[in-house]
């Protein structure tokens, strides 16, 4: 482990130092906030044996500064020389975790460096436990693309984005026609076989990487479209419609087409959406207009 050593006092940084040397950790040893900062920003380090008294900038003042920059937790032990309740109560307050009056035995000093790296290691796990199950939320089990959640946070992002870079944002939303009598007749297992080949030419046909797939509810699908102009988003659409009509995913049971087929409801920040949701509401309302007026097209 890689052990940050703060103190003003070189013959307590050496001792100190040495000691984390014998118990076979790497000592970073520094005089002081700027050397500090300096190892925290540029190194991995597992836990900080702290001073309190320094010229300066103090050991608390320190500690508060290292938990405003840095989001990880990183242990932190006072060493101090004084022994006063205050001071450790300061310390904990400040953002310490443990607090050591020196001299300190190699022993101790040890231990609480295995207690506090241990407790870290544990705090790494559930972060990332965390972070995975917050990507998960936002995927859906069945087709792998992103579900509605997913699709909010993404299209948050990008409108700011896009009205930062001034740039057009098309939104595409894509109700697959008839699926309740595929579903009828074919049952629902091979409903949801048809909803994953729908996703997957839906997503074989985006083009940049900025570019989105959500499943938005049962067979509804939303494409998000970046830097898109709305001729060029229903140029997609179309092409989306051709996909289709190639894949051939059959469906007997379809008023159309002997296959499965969209219908296309288009909307884009420059026909006067003022939010996110009201861009979501202008391709539905395209999307009711769509399938109005016959199915298996778009309409802006
Ligand atoms: P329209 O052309 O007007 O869109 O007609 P439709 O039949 O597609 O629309 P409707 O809203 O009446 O039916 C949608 C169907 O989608 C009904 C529901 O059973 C089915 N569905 C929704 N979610 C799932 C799913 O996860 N799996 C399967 N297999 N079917 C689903
Ligand atoms: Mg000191
Ligand atoms: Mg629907
Ligand atoms: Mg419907
Ligand atoms: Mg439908």
């Amino acid at each position: 482990m890689n052990i940050l050593v703060v103190d003003d006092n070189k013959c307590i940084r050496d001792v100190i130092g040495a000691m984390v040397l014998a118990s076979e950790h790497q000592p970073i040893v520094v005089d002081g906030h700027v050397a500090a900062l300096d190892k925290l920003r540029r190194l991995v380090i597992d836990v900080i044996l702290m001073d309190i008294e320094m010229p300066e900038v103090d050991g608390l003042t320190l500690t508060r500064m290292v938990r405003k920059e840095f989001s990880q937790w990183i242990p932190i032990i006072f060493l101090s020389a004084n022994d006063s309740a205050r001071y450790l109560a300061e310390g904990i307050e400040a953002g310490g975790d443990d607090y050591l009056t020196k001299p300190v035995k190699e022993e101790i000093l040890n231990a609480k460096i295995l207690a506090m790296a241990r407790i870290a290691r544990m705090k790494q796990q559930l972060d990332e436990a965390n972070k995975k199950l917050e990507m998960l939320s936002c995927i859906d089990p069945l087709t792998n693309v992103l579900n509605r959640r997913g699709l909010e946070r993404e299209l948050q992002e990008s409108w700011q984005q896009n009205i930062k870079q001034r740039q057009e944002l098309s939104l595409l939303m894509l109700d697959i026609d008839f699926f309740k009598a595929y579903n009828d007749h074919y049952g629902h297992p091979r409903g949801d076989q048809c909803l994953r080949q729908v996703a997957t030419v839906l997503t074989g046909t985006l083009l940049k990487g900025e570019e989105l797939l959500a499943r938005y509810g049962g067979e509804e699908f939303v494409m998000l479209l970046p830097a898109t102009s709305l001729s060029q988003a229903r140029s997609r659409g179309r092409n989306i419609i051709a996909a289709l009509n190639q894949a051939e995913i059959v469906h007997e049971f379809s008023d159309i087409a002997p296959w499965v087929t969209v219908s296309i409801g288009i909307s884009s920040n420059t026909l006067g959406a003022k939010n996110p949701l009201a861009l979501i509401e202008q391709a539905d309302q395209a999307l009711y207009q769509a399938k109005r007026r016959g199915r298996m097209q778009c309409v802006l």
